[in-house]
């Protein structure tokens, strides 16, 4: 275990009104600072891992009780950092826990970094890089199979996967190796089309995870489903109504929208990103040309689109405008404000329609059922037991090992030398150990531990 000098303090709770606040120590000196500060001192002394001890804290100079707190003791390496660990719950708000803080600090320990707590636990080997990254999802889950996921790989879902796939390589690996050190030439002596079809299933095996990652971006950041429309058509009322919130502002007059809103929506555990935004017009006005262009972007970067009719006018040319627009997007036809005399005919676009009412809140049980087989149409082969990456860059590392066995693969056809689809065969071991932080560098870390709060 990798030993730092410095003892680390952070709040781990949100600053603000409310019954109890965490403040975390951690380090080789962290009983001794918070013994400092705490009486009586011989009980924390004492103390052992695991323990939980009452008693108060005083500032030090006037011996004056601070606050009445339960200290949670930890001894390394059985701790949440793998080092000494002191957690003092204190009353919550905003005066007691920032001075606990100073005063900790007065007393030898530093303030942590974002994420420092978590990194000093993946430093000391109690996680990996891909457990780092589950936890963040965890603490940024939106609904439940957001957290599901999160929750398996925190557990090591994804990260025993790829040390399943790290022992294909080592057996391949062990492959060439020996003829290497045997081979009486660099042409291969072993049966080739063994070898290839190892490195192909490993391909397939890596691939699939890679695939994974569009269903790990839904699942866990949201599915974006841009609500898009002529003017008026009541495009807000029904942002508003799926959120159940008063978010939009809506009124009669036609181009009342010009910045993108955005909301997001748990329907019946799919995190669901909503965009309400400009009406699509010929438009004379500067600000809703603007607010016009940013709509047509936002549709086409979305994953699915909600386009909304009025079933109380015609279609008209402009309906017809914005349908060519999206009709190559995963979308959903809505006709909204059915609460009024329909004059909506007959209906040129292709599709179901769903008949809502944004005002009388009718018709959004159906609108949801439709919108969740849209997402799941878009990630067809999830199941609770999917194995899912979820980071960009755990993708790009996947994508960087299928690559050097593409690599691998064209030596062997060509039958190059051996040396170099060892080469390539470490070059994709490498970039599995980068994803699951077995090599790594400061940059890499303090970009994935900058995203986590301080206490954590
Ligand atoms: N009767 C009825 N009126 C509705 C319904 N939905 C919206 N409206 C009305 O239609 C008008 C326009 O609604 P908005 O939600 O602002 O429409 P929008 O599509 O966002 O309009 P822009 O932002 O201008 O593009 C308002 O007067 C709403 O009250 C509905 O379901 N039924
Ligand atoms: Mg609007």
């Amino acid at each position: 275990m990798s030993e730092f000098s410095e003892t680390i303090c952070g709040i781990s709770t949100p600053i603000g009104r409310g019954a109890l606040s965490i403040i975390r120590v951690s380090g080789k000196d962290a009983i001794s600072i918070v013994g400092k500060i705490f009486t009586p001192f011989e009980k924390l002394k004492k103390a052992k891992g695991d323990s939980i001890i009452h008693g108060w804290l005083q500032s030090s100079l006037k011996k004056k009780n601070l606050d009445e707190v339960l200290l949670f003791v930890f001894k390394s390496p059985s701790s949440y950092t793998g080092e000494d660990m002191v957690e003092i719950s204190t009353h919550g708000g905003t005066y007691i826990p920032k001075k606990v803080l100073q005063l900790l600090v007065d007393n030898g320990a530093r303030i942590a970094e974002k994420g420092e707590f978590t990194r000093r636990r993946f430093l000391n080997g109690k996680m990996s890089l891909l457990e780092a990254e589950a936890l963040l999802d965890v603490i940024e889950a939106k609904t439940e199979k957001s957290l599901l996921i999160a929750e398996e790989n925190l557990k090591g879902k994804l990260h025993k996967q790829i040390e399943k796939v790290k022992k294909d390589f080592l057996e391949i690996k062990t492959l060439i190796e020996a003829d290497l050190d045997f081979g009486e030439s660099d042409i291969l002596s072993f049966d080739t089309r063994e070898l290839i079809r190892k490195i192909k299933n490993l391909k397939v095996k890596l691939k699939n995870i890679s695939n994974s990652y569009k269903r790990g971006k839904i699942l866990v950041d949201g599915f974006r489903l841009a609500i898009i429309g002529k003017p008026n058509v009541g495009k807000s009322s029904l942002f508003n109504t799926i959120l159940k919130e008063d978010r939009a502002i809506v009124t009669e007059i036609p181009g009342t929208t010009r910045d993108l809103l955005e909301g997001t929506v748990d329907i019946q555990g799919y995190p669901v990103i909503l965009h309400d935004m400009a009406g699509i017009r010929p438009s004379g006005s500067k600000v809703e040309k603007i607010g016009i262009d940013r709509a047509l972007n936002m549709a086409r970067n979305s994953d699915g689109i909600l386009f909304v009719i009025d079933a109380s006018e015609k279609i008209d040319k402009a309906d017809k405008e914005i349908f060519k627009i999206i009709s190559k997007k995963p979308f959903i036809l809505v006709a909204n404000k059915s609460d009024l005399k329909k004059k909506i005919k007959k209906i040129p676009f292709t599709g179901e329609v769903i008949w809502v009412s944004a005002k009388k809140h009718s018709g959004i049980d159906k609108l949801n059922k439709v919108i969740i087989k849209m997402i799941e149409e878009t990630i067809p082969d999830y199941t609770e037991e999917s194995i899912t990456c979820t980071t960009e860059r755990q993708k790009e590392k996947i994508t960087n090992a299928i690559d050097s066995l593409s690599g691998g693969l064209e030596i062997i056809k060509e039958g190059k030398d051996l040396e170099l689809l060892a080469f390539e065969i470490d070059e994709a071991i490498n970039s599995l150990k980068e994803l699951t932080g077995e090599i790594t560098s400061e940059d890499i870390l303090d970009k994935i531990f900058s995203n986590f709060c301080i206490g954590k």
